[in-house]
């Protein structure tokens, strides 16, 4: 099929999930056409069946807001007549499904039915999409669109709680590609080069958001660090980056906490570590930490939105409710404290990332895609 995907081309786990979804259904000889802002940083290959076009937004002085809809949807209508698409897969609600609703619109008045799937993504839903100024348009463009699909069971019922859903929701899980990890693009795993032989290397991935709990992080991190030689990997960039090295400095832990910034190659640092921490006020999937696992990191988290669908607990790791540091913290400690109960839960948490393989996950999205097609 010839499909075009709508994504956020950002670090965050929509835009990831949307590329790496492109990338696998190129690979299985579908043509996928990427409509977004920048190109998206996991697409670093372009090819025969990839392609990437970019919706620009000029500036002009009269617009306090810049109208990205209305460029994103004549983008779309373009793309679709030029490149004969067949089907439009929107990632993250806001504003995509509504930009795609209206490209849908303007191609029927030229006879041209495109089927729209819209996948929810979690902030789309819970905290941005139920905002009251938003929700009106939220809740319409998602009823209008020919699929909805969720990444995960407690995303669709927080869906439904919050709006007037008239359509079906299919869950379907975010994914990872096992094969890559079996297979790894680089071979040397530099260890020494964050932490000495006997310290635990510990790691968290995030946007830096406030929903992150960022400030949890550290103090857990702090606890820990008072009993075991350990150190802090922080990777990310975003809003809470300077309170947190703040804290780390009033802490007086700044030594053991490496601040990298943004990476386009997480494997290579989750590859070393022995702890993921994601304590997050919310979070529908939790991406972040399914790749830790797949990379044999076992998960400290908070037991938010759609967290225990993919952290299991006393296997893969453990859950906690949101903000208690306390217990996360000694969680950790009862992972950390041997190697032989350490190389367990790493065994636990690859196990089960296996689960989430894009070979179980893609065919969900193809019968899905056949499905809407249909209803042309
Ligand atoms: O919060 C983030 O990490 C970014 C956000 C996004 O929209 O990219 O992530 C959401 O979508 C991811 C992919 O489906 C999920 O794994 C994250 O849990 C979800 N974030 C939240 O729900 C807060």
């Amino acid at each position: 099929m010839k499909i075009a995907i709508v994504c956020y081309p950002t670090f965050g786990g929509s835009g990831v999930v949307a590329t790496e979804l492109g990338i696998a259904l190129a690979d299985r000889g579908h043509e996928v056409h990427f409509v977004t802002y920048r190109q998206p940083v996991r697409l670093d290959l372009l090819s025969q069946r990839i392609h990437f076009h970019e919706v620009h937004v000029p500036e002009y002085p009269l617009f306090h807001y810049q109208p990205y809809e209305l460029a994103l949807s004549s983008k779309l209508v373009d793309t679709v007549k030029l490149f004969g698409i067949e089907l439009l897969h929107v990632h993250y609600a806001i504003p995509h499904a509504y930009a795609g609703y209206m490209a849908k619109k303007m191609l029927e008045e030229e006879g041209i039915y495109l089927p729209m799937i819209t996948t929810l993504h979690g902030t789309d839903i819970t905290l941005v999409g139920k905002h009251p100024f938003y929700k009106t348009a939220v809740n319409f463009s998602i009823n209008q669109s020919d699929v909805v699909t969720s990444v995960s069971e407690n995303l669709k019922q927080r869906t439904l709680e919050f709006f007037d859903i008239k359509k079906e929701i299919e869950v379907v899980p975010n994914f990872i590609d096992i094969s890559k990890y079996e297979n790894p693009s680089y071979t040397d795993c530099q260890r020494s080069s964050m932490a000495k032989d006997d310290e635990r290397i510990i790691t968290h991935i995030s946007n830096f958001r406030p929903v992150k709990h960022i400030p949890d992080v550290i103090h857990i991190f702090n606890k820990i660090q008072k009993e075991i030689p350990a150190k802090l990997v922080m990777v990310g960039e975003g809003p809470e980056k300077e309170n947190a090295e703040f804290l780390c400095e009033q802490l007086g832990i700044m030594d053991k906490v490496h601040f990298l910034g943004n990476s386009n190659e997480i494997d290579r640092i989750l590859c070393f570590s022995d702890l993921f921490l994601l304590p997050s006020k919310a979070e529908s999937f939790g991406l972040a930490a399914l790749e830790a696992m797949v990379n044999r990191v076992p998960v400290i988290s908070s037991n938010a939105g759609g967290i225990p669908e993919v952290n299991i607990q006393g296997v893969t790791g453990y859950l906690s409710d949101v903000r208690n540091v306390d217990e996360m913290a000694s969680n950790a400690l009862k992972i950390l404290k041997d190697d032989a109960t350490l190389e367990k839960f790493k065994d636990n948490a690859a196990r089960v990332a296996k689960k989430f393989d894009i070979l179980n996950v893609l065919p969900l999205y193809e019968a899905i895609y056949l499905k809407a097609y249909k209803t042309r």
